[in-house]
């Protein structure tokens, strides 16, 4: 326990007549925080089959077939010869039954079932199949981010992808509490084979920030470097993509470090790490001061660059402990360093998440993490001499878990941001 003297709540909400808090203060009101989930790879139901939900989804999660394929069970050809159904059952008896569920993503498939009252044991995957089937869709989906205790989701969001687009084209209302991220990765790539200049991409890009009103534009790269290249994709983020995103008012976030198809035998899983160049980052900020950036990066190493890069400029809000990052240890250790450099100034984190049930777990693990990390800091600030304040940290809080996001994409921005 970090703190020994307990607050006192007075009638106000949070406002603490206290010396000090409690490590468990920090937590429920950290718990207490509705957060929005501002990366993730979830639809709500009327995206048919793109919402992905159910303990088959849960277990064939590819870090999960990442963690399969190293026990050499079988190739990951015979694996992505059976169906869905019998990849989950694999998966579950090698990495559920016959070994100790200690990994990440493989102890998040245990909380999710556990929040369900589900066990893990011979006949768990047919309880869990029965009960994910026996639930209605809507009244699961409400359920599942009360659990987590998620305000809304943002999607990721592919123009390109002829089911998406005729979903969005079908003008269907979207369940308020998921929103829009405009994904440009196959824009950029497949610019060449679409386009022909880059007033029309302007044109396309506009087309669908009004059809989809989406909260940023996104796009994953191994490094930055591209933006300043004499090269299609440079030309389409310096003519098209960065004019667009700042006359529109929408924030640009970058995903930097992937190495994609390191091995594609193995599917999705098959994307991999890279250091990258924080030079570009800085010259991006600096160089168009009229755009905003998300950013987060891939690699450890480039942590604490990104927190540099940050108290630079403003017009810079790093966001989230992305995939190999997002596990306990190195979220702590990263969130704790972003503390330290930069305040509250920065989104703590985003869930990633591909299957629906997954944000029970991962935001369960976020919240922990975030709390200590801020408890720790906020045991110093009070060994400093601070005098202990609720209302503060809840404020803290919510900027870390919903705040920092939702002011740093609105439209309506600081004069010398827009
Ligand atoms: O590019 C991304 O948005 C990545 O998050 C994904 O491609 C990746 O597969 C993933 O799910 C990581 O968590
Ligand atoms: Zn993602």
């Amino acid at each position: 326990m970090l703190f020994r003297i307990i607050s006192e709540r007075s009638s106000e909400p949070f406002r603490f007549r206290i010396s000090s808090v409690t490590d468990e203060a920090i937590h429920a009101i950290f718990d207490s925080v509705a957060a929005v989930d501002m990366h993730t790879h979830l639809f709500p139901p009327q995206f048919g089959t793109l919402a992905l939900s159910g303990v088959d989804e849960l277990l064939t999660y590819h870090y999960l077939e990442a963690e399969f394929f190293r026990l050499r069970t079988m190739s990951p050809a015979q694996y992505f010869a059976l169906d869905k159904g019998a990849r989950a059952e694999a998966i579950w008896d090698a990495l559920f039954l016959r070994n100790a569920p200690i990994s990440e993503a493989a102890m998040g498939v245990v909380t999710v079932l556990t929040s369900f009252g589900l066990e893990v044991n011979a006949s768990g995957l047919t309880r869990a199949r029965e009960f994910f089937r026996s639930c209605e869709p809507i009244r699961h989906y409400s359920e599942v981010l009360r659990l987590a205790k998620l305000d809304s989701v943002i999607m990721t969001n592919d123009p390109l992808d002829e089911h998406e687009a005729r979903v969005w084209h079908e003008g269907a209302v979207i369940a308020p509490r998921f929103q829009a991220a405009l994904r440009l990765d196959r824009i950029v790539k497949e610019t060449r084979q679409r386009w022909t200049s880059s007033a029309e991409i302007r044109a396309f890009l506009e087309q669908w920030f009004v059809a989809m009103q989406p909260r940023y534009a996104a796009l994953s790269l191994e490094d930055l470097h591209v933006f300043f290249e004499e090269s299609v994709g440079g030309r389409v983020l310096r003519e098209a993509v960065l004019p667009v995103c700042r006359e529109q008012g929408v924030p640009l976030a970058l995903m930097v470090g992937v190495r994609r198809g390191v091995n594609p035998a193995i599917g999705l899983a098959a994307d991999g790490v890279r250091r990258s160049d924080m030079r570009h980052l800085n010259a991006l900020c600096r160089e168009y001061e009229g755009n905003r950036f998300l950013a987060t990066y891939l690699s450890l190493e480039n942590q604490q660059e990104l927190c540099v890069t940050a108290r630079l400029f403003a017009n810079l809000m790093p966001f989230g402990c992305w995939w190999f990052l997002n596990n306990c240890s190195i979220m702590e250790r990263v969130t704790q360093h972003r503390l330290e450099m930069l305040g509250t100034t920065f989104v703590a984190q985003h869930s990633d998440a591909r299957v629906l049930e997954q944000v029970i777990y991962k935001w369960k693990t976020t919240r922990r993490v975030v709390a200590h990390a801020y408890a720790r800091s906020y045991e110093r600030l009070v060994e400093a001499g601070y005098p202990a304040n609720g209302a503060i940290i809840h404020s803290d809080a919510d900027k870390l878990l919903r705040g920092n996001f939702e002011a740093f994409t609105s439209v309506r921005q600081p004069e010398r941001l827009s």
